[in-house]
Parts: C-alpha cells; sequence; structure tokens
C-alpha cells in the first residue's frame, strides 16, 4: 500500500451537507439506510466517490431514481456513482454484520450474543464500515439518526445529538430519532442500543444551557458509575471557568463497555469508555485508577471544543485536538490534585513511552508527513509530545495570554476543520507575536538534547551558561533543525538559596525562562558572589534532554532545596543515574552515597509531601535506564536497579523503614483526599524498600495488609510485593483474589497485569499458564492487554528472555490477534520496538522472531506497518 502523504492534501471534490441515517438494528444483521445530500467542489471535476469498507450494497438510488448496474461500482472499498451533481441527494441501503465485527470498529457487539449490546467505534475510519461516506475530518455534516429494534432486546437507544421523538412500532419493535444541530465529521458519529441502565444529573451551563447528563452501563456496574458523574461535572465547571467553554446539546450521554480499542471516545454528545477509565470504587479500583477516571472523563469531554466544534482537517492534525486536549486534561487533573506530582507522572510516562518511540525505527513527527495506516498514529508522540508542544507555547503567552489566544482560535475557527498553523497563528495573532518557529517541533521527529555548560568568573562576578541543541537523526530524517527550547531556570547558592537573576537589564527575579532557538547560545548573569547551582529546565519547560555535568553534591543540593518540586524531584533522578552508572566504578560510591544521604534525610524531614516522598525515593524504571544504553541487556539493568534500591533502604534502615510503616497504617479510612492517597502511596514504596533489605518480614506486612486491606490501593500493592518476590503467601493470596474478582472484569485484569510483572526468566511460564486459565482470550483488548501487553512492554526483564522465548511467543500471539483485531496487533507489536539497540544474542534472537512473522500470509496493514518499521 502507497503511503498517504500530508503534502498531498487537497479538498475534498464531493461533501455531504446532511446526512438522514435510519438504522434497523440487529444482533447479526443492522440495515443501514443513508440519505446523503451532496456537494460538489466545481473546480474538481472528479466523479462521486465514497468510502464504505466491506459493506453489502442492498439498494442504490440517486435523485430518486433507482441506479442501474453500470450508473455504479464499488469495489469493497470505495463506491463510484455517476451522474451525481451539486445538491443530488443520494439513498443507499447496507447490511453489516455487528455479531461477526472481532475488529471493533465500526459497529459491533459488546458482550454475549444474548445479552450484550450494539455500539459504533468511528474515529478514525470506521464509518466507512457502517455505511457510505466521504469519510474524512473535513468533510462536516448534519446528522439526523433514526435507530428502529426490537424493544425487549434493545430498550435503550442512543445517537449523538438531541433526542428528536421516539415511539413504538408493530411488532414490539420501537424507534427513536437525534438530531445534531452541530456539523461534525463521520468519525463523531456514534449509536448505542442494547438493555443498560443509567444514572443522571441535571447541570446548568454557565450561560444558562439545562443538560442532562447520563450514564450508562449494563446493570450490574451502574453503582460504580457515580465518580465518574462527579469527575464530568467538575470537568464542565472547569472548562467554563479556565476557557470560557459551555457544553451545547441539551444532552450529554457516557456509555462504559468492555470491549474496547482505546480508552474513551469522544462521539458528539455520546461519549464512550471502556469501563477502565469510567468505572469506579473502593473495592476494586486503586487511587490511580481513580485518578485516571477523572482525567479521561474530562478529556472526552474537553474534547467537545478541542476536536468536535473545531476540528482537524486530515489526519495529520491529530495532535492539533489531541495534544491540546491531553494538555488541558493536565491543566484539570493537576488543579484537582498536586500540580507537583501531576508534573512528575507526566514527565515520567513521556521518557518511558515517548523517549523510546522517538528514539527508536517508529521515530515520527508529532504531525507525521506520511502515514499507511492512520490508527497506527494515536502514539505518544502525538498525544504526549503534542502536549508539551502546546504546554511551552501556553508557558511563552502566560495564562492570560494562552486565553486570548484559545479564544481567537475558537472564534475563527468554530464548526471547521482546522490546522496546527491555524492554531499558532490565532495563538500568536491574539498576541502579537509570531509562533511560526515552533512549527519545526511538529514537523521533526527525535527529542532534541539541550547540553547546559556553566562557568563563573569570580573576577567579573559573572556567570555564563552555554546552552547547546542538537538533535540525533531518526529514520526517515537524516538532517535536523533546532527549535526554540524555553528554558525555565534559577541560580542556587551554595546553602540552597535562590539568586536574584540579572539578565540583558531586565528586572531581577529569581526565576526567569530563556529561549535557545539556535544551535548554540550565550546568557551571561552579573553580580553572582560565588559558583552558582543551576536548576534549568524547572517544570520540565521542554521535551528534551538536558546533558548538564552536575556534580553528585549539587544534584544533592538541589534535591534537598529547590522549591519546584519538579525540579527537586529531576536532581534526584539525575543523582540516581549517576549512582547506578557506576554502582560498582571506583568512584561510585560518592554518586551512590549523595542519593542516599539525600533521600536518607528527607525521609526523617517532617515538611515533605508524603506522595512526593514516595516519588523522590523511586528512581527511574528499568525503561528509563535502558532508553541510556547502547547495549541493552534488561536482566542486567533490572539487577542494577534493585542494588541501588536496596543500598537506599539499607541506607534508610529496616526499622526506620517498618516504623515508618507501621505509622503510615494507622490511617485505615478509603478516603479519596489527597493525603490518604498520599500515605496509601508512600506505605506502598516504604514496604517495597523494606522487602528489598528484610523480605520475611516484608512479606508478612504484605499478608497482613492484604488480608486488612480496606480497598484495592492497599490489597494490589500487598499482592504486588508477594507476587513479584515470589514469596511463600503469592499462591494463597493470588488464589483468594481470582476467586474474589472472578466476576469483575477489570478487577480480574489486575490479577493478569500482576503475574505478567514477574521478573525475570519466570515470568514466561506465568505468562504461559495464564493463557489456559478459562478468563482469558484474545477477544477481549483489555485482557489481551493486560497479559500479554504487560508481559511484553513493561516488563523488560521478563520479556527479553536471551533465549529469544518471550519474542517468539509475543510473535505467535500477534498473528493470531491480528486475525481478530490488527488494531491491537499493532499496538502491541510496538513493544519490539527498541530491539536494535538490545547486546548481540538478544537482538538476534528479536530480529529471528520479527523477521518470521513479518513473513506470515495475510497479515493487516495495520501490524504489516509496524513490523516493516521496526525492521527498519
Ligand atoms: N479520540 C479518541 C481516539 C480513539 C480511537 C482511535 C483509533 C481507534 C480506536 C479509537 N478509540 C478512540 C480517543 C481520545 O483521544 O480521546
Ligand atoms: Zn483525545
Amino acid at each position: 500500500i502507497s503511503p498517504i502523504r500530508l503534502r498531498d492534501y487537497r479538498r475534498p471534490a464531493w461533501t455531504a451537507h446532511t446526512v438522514e441515517l435510519d438504522v434497523d438494528l440487529g444482533i447479526d444483521a443492522t440495515e443501514i439506510t443513508s440519505r446523503l445530500t451532496l456537494r460538489h467542489d466545481a473546480e474538481q471535476p472528479v466523479p462521486l466517490r465514497l468510502d464504505g469498507e466491506g459493506l453489502e450494497l442492498l439498494a442504490i438510488s440517486l435523485d430518486g431514481r433507482v441506479l442501474a448496474p453500470a450508473e455504479y461500482h464499488y469495489d469493497n472499498s470505495t463506491l463510484e456513482v455517476t451522474g451525481a451533481r451539486d445538491g443530488s441527494v443520494l439513498e443507499t441501503r447496507v447490511r453489516v454484520h455487528p455479531a461477526a465485527n472481532t475488529a471493533l470498529e465500526g459497529l459491533y457487539l459488546s458482550g454475549p450474543r444474548e445479552t450484550g449490546f450494539l455500539l459504533t467505534q468511528c474515529e478514525a475510519e470506521g464509518f466507512r464500515h457502517i455505511t457510505f461516506f466521504p469519510d474524512r475530518p473535513d468533510v462536516l455534516a448534519r446528522f439526523t439518526v433514526t435507530l428502529r429494534a426490537d424493544r425487549k432486546r434493545f430498550p435503550v437507544l442512543l445517537a449523538g445529538g438531541n433526542p428528536d421523538g421516539s415511539g413504538e412500532l408493530a411488532d414490539g419493535r420501537h424507534w427513536a430519532r437525534f438530531v445534531d444541530p452541530h456539523p461534525k465529521p463521520s468519525y463523531l458519529f456514534a449509536l448505542v442500543a442494547g438493555r443498560l441502565e443509567s444514572i443522571q444529573r441535571d447541570y446548568v451551563t454557565a450561560d444558562g444551557r439545562q443538560v442532562k447528563l447520563v450514564i450508562w452501563s449494563e446493570a450490574n456496574v451502574i453503582d460504580r458509575c457515580h465518580y465518574a458523574l462527579d469527575a464530568l461535572e467538575r470537568s464542565m465547571r472547569w472548562d467554563e471557568r479556565t476557557y470560557g467553554r459551555n457544553y451545547d446539546l441539551d444532552v450529554f450521554h457516557v456509555v462504559a463497555t468492555h470491549d474496547f480499542n482505546m480508552g474513551a471516545m469522544e462521539n458528539k454528545g455520546l461519549n464512550i469508555f471502556n469501563a477502565k477509565y469510567l468505572l469506579a470504587d473502593p473495592d476494586s479500583s486503586t487511587d490511580e485508577e481513580y485518578r485516571a477516571v477523572e482525567a479521561v472523563v474530562a478529556h472526552e469531554y474537553f474534547h467537545n471544543w478541542t476536536g468536535n466544534r473545531v476540528t482537524c482537517r486530515d489526519w495529520f492534525q491529530l495532535s492539533l485536538k489531541e495534544g491540546l486536549t491531553v494538555f488541558r486534561e493536565q491543566q484539570f487533573s493537576a488543579d484537582m490534585n498536586s500540580p507537583p506530582l501531576k508534573r512528575i507522572e507526566d514527565v515520567s510516562l513521556l521518557r518511558r513511552t515517548q523517549f523510546p518511540e522517538d528514539a527508536g525505527p517508529l521515530a515520527h513527527p508529532v504531525r507525521p508527513a506520511e502515514y499507511r495506516e492512520i490508527n497506527n498514529f494515536y502514539t505518544a508522540t502525538v498525544y504526549e509530545k503534542g502536549s508539551e508542544l502546546v504546554r511551552m507555547l501556553a508557558g511563552r503567552l502566560g495564562q492570560d495570554g494562552f486565553r486570548r489566544g484559545t479564544d481567537l482560535y475558537f472564534e475563527r475557527h468554530d464548526g471547521r476543520a482546522a490546522t496546527i498553523e491555524d492554531f499558532l497563528a490565532a495563538l500568536g495573532d491574539a498576541n502579537g507575536i509570531d509562533l511560526m518557529p515552533y512549527l519545526a517541533w511538529y514537523a521533526q521527529s527525535g527529542t532534541p538534547r539541550l547540553h547546559a555548560k556553566g562557568e563563573y568568573n569570580a573576577a567579573r562576578r559573572e556567570y555564563k551558561l552555554t546552552l547547546s541543541q542538537q538533535t540525533r537523526a531518526t529514520p526517515a530524517q537524516p538532517e535536523k533543525l533546532p527549535v526554540p527550547i524555553p528554558v525555565k531556570l534559577s541560580l542556587f547558592d551554595q546553602h540552597g538559596k535562590m539568586l536574584p537573576l540579572y539578565l540583558d537589564g531586565q528586572p531581577a527575579e529569581t526565576e526567569k525562562v530563556v529561549v535557545v532557538d539556535q544551535a548554540t547560545q550565550q546568557f551571561v548573569f552579573r553580580d553572582i558572589p560565588a559558583p552558582p547551582i543551576p536548576s534549568l529546565l524547572r517544570g520540565f519547560s521542554a521535551p528534551v534532554v538536558l546533558e548538564c555535568n552536575y556534580t553528585p553534591a549539587e544534584l544533592a543540593l538541589l534535591l534537598i532545596h529547590d522549591a519546584d518540586g519538579f525540579n527537586r524531584w529531576e536532581a534526584g533522578q539525575q543523582l540516581a543515574i549517576l549512582a547506578f552508572d557506576d554502582l560498582h566504578g571506583t568512584d561510585g560510591s560518592s554518586a551512590c552515597k549523595a542519593w542516599c544521604d539525600a533521600l536518607a534525610a528527607l525521609f526523617e524531614s517532617p515538611e515533605i509531601d508524603d506522595a512526593l516522598l514516595a516519588d523522590l525515593l523511586t528512581p527511574p524504571g528499568e525503561i528509563e535506564f535502558a532508553d541510556r544504553q547502547s547495549e541493552v541487556d534488561p536482566a542486567k539493568i533490572r539487577a542494577q536497579r534493585q542494588d541501588l534500591q536496596s543500598r537506599l533502604a539499607q541506607r534508610i534502615g529496616a526499622t526506620a523503614l517498618h516504623d515508618r510503616y507501621q505509622a503510615l497504617c494507622a490511617d485505615t479510612s478509603q478516603q479519596l483526599d489527597a493525603a490518604s492517597q498520599a500515605k496509601r502511596r508512600l506505605k506502598r514504596r516504604v514496604l517495597e524498600l523494606l522487602a528489598l533489605i528484610d523480605a520475611t518480614q516484608a512479606h508478612a506486612l504484605a499478608a497482613r495488609q492484604y488480608e486488612h486491606a480496606p480497598g484495592m490501593t492497599d490489597r494490589l500493592a500487598a499482592l504486588g510485593v508477594l507476587v513479584r518476590d515470589r514469596a511463600p503467601q503469592a499462591a494463597a493470596f493470588l488464589a483468594d483474589f481470582r476467586q474474589r474478582y472472578a466476576d469483575n472484569p477489570l478487577a480480574l485484569d489486575k490479577w493478569f497485569t500482576e503475574q505478567a510483572k514477574l521478573p525475570g526468566d519466570p515470568a514466561l511460564a506465568s505468562v504461559m499458564a495464564l493463557e489456559n486459565d478459562p478468563a482469558f482470550t484474545l477477544k477481549n483488548p483489555n485482557r489481551a492487554r493486560a497479559l500479554l501487553g504487560t508481559f511484553a512492554s513493561a516488563n523488560p526483564s521478563g520479556f527479553h528472555r536471551a533465549d529469544g522465548a518471550g519474542y517468539r511467543l509475543l510473535a505467535e500471539r500477534l498473528a493470531q490477534l491480528d486475525a481478530l483485531n490488527p488494531q491491537i496487533a499493532a499496538r502491541l507489536a510496538t513493544a519490539f520496538n527498541g530491539w536494535q539497540r538490545l547486546e548481540p544474542v538478544r537482538r538476534e534472537a528479536a530480529h529471528a522472531a520479527l523477521d518470521k512473522l513479518a513473513k506470515c500470509d495475510g497479515l493487516s496493514p495495520n501490524l504489516s506497518e509496524i513490523i516493516s518499521n521496526v525492521l527498519r
């Protein structure tokens, strides 16, 4: 398949102005009648061509006249019709087969055929699996949807837009109609039909609209939707306050499903959620999962403006909606919780997922220049790096300036499909600033390296900071240009006090932002009394790798004194990296000692927040350490990281850890407030550290914690320690967990996940045994991700066995999964990213497994694209 290229974009020759859909619903067969009022761009004299994937065409007429076979041609992916003109009405009737749809794209069945319900997933190109349409985001049409179905089997009928009547039909059937007053692209179309229960709440928007907020789910889980409903209300108020954005329909429906390829979908007026991101209750959800529900509910809601009201011109602009919406979601979560903790969480995610993507064969720009399969571009680069780019722009403009910019963006582009240039132009125009230099960030792949070197001149009392940037070549982009890098910085004296900064005659401040937009630049700070310690990229002001030759003592000083919570944590991470790098070297002890001493001091400090302390006590993960090496041996990395943590635990001491653990146990409430969550987070970390130096004691504590846990956070933390350590108690608690949550798929996923994380060689046997559990199935994306996704992407020492058996298992499962669900197969295949940097034995084994997979017959375009890119 030849790639689709950004530079080939042409506006559509044919669009649809209105769409009327009549959907006759059935589990095995559903018939869709569509009436499209067409528009033709006279400057593009081409016949009408519509997308339609695998549809059974039953009838076709144009302007009321049934078409003869010679007047149209359908090749199973494109319908070409002759004789259409501007204003023509094309009517088609097609049949699709929801129960046979295992790809979960288009119209499909969630759950068993007797009791499950029907739903749709149209982003990015699912609508063409439902009916014929110019299925591209720059075609915006008004939708009227009428659903018809058997009332007993499908008592609830929902589609996007406002309800516009319902009633009875003959033979126990009924109908319901929905009209969406806002023109929208086809990817935002949705319908849901089945036996569902609901909870609801009335909401009045800041501009006075009465809205019904309704969450729907299967009856057995509806009680677990209340937290999401609260989160939705919080999101709506926050968007009104922060961005002046109000909701714009009379109803807002949200539906939970256990069968979903991604996290959730922002369909206009009818969001559909993976149950994992909608259901929450103390017995089966961890604190982290509560936060994820709040964040995803907000994310999908925020799309109503950033994505729906203003949509993307083409899929190359995906980050226009995703990067901006992730940024808005991150701001919201920071406001609802703790800003520094949220920043640490987001940057950790970026480093764990996006940095490796940007450093390997799957590297692509935030706005890719070409793709074969758009579903493969819902990546950490488009989402997370995209959000970092918006964060830099927001930082550049300041809070009020950014708001002026987004106001102008919405004003200019409401009801239209826009581009990244439109976004930058609106932000810039509203503030009289040219932001187009930031386009380079959108066009260039790879993580820039920012090298910092400081020189102190005692005679002149000056500190000269030289900042240089360089981005390594990536597969499709050998040449790289400098990009604008905002560096937020402070200087500290030797006692940990911030110094006033005098730069270019600007007023003195203790924190400044300098923008590095050339290969090398120098900044001179005057009136500096002694050699300072720079705190750079505060708050992670740009998504770059900072290279600065700090001494362990300098990092330890920042770790103790930096007032920027993020940079304090970052200093600890950098110090841990120094300690890791020469753990066994002659000089190694100084970094390790500095790290351990500083953390031991913070451990005793009464001032530090429990959650921040938990994060400070955690060194970078195995994936982040691997990302810095050229010949990766994941088993060695794990051993070394464990060693590093053991030294920290020794330094703090078993007694201090034990006492702290007991003190934290005093709080047995299951409250979700920040302080209670922080205690649970620290308790878990302290237990993990104790397990490294006194396993017997830690396992006894973990067993007790499991038995008395008031909720899932404590229960899972205890189980995790026991399982990962292969403690004698593990089997009994695993059996207990399995039985306790036998009817709770989301909790059961965690049972699979914990065991897929078993470190080292034993993981493979564990995964293979779990594949034989009756609850395991490749057909359910959450279950496949819980077991195979965790094993391959979150357990480096387990997956990367030296004998290559982990690679062979994954490759075999990918081939099987691909036949069922190509999107999920392609996503799981990204676990092979980075194989070229493995040490030679593993590299060879991974290569062989990939080669064999690549040669399998009939692979989907999704999986083929990932495999061929990974192999390049
Ligand atoms: N915008 C949504 C993307 C999405 C998706 C993409 C491809 C295949 C299935 C999908 N389900 C949802 C999710 C979001 O970013 O909000
Ligand atoms: Zn999104």
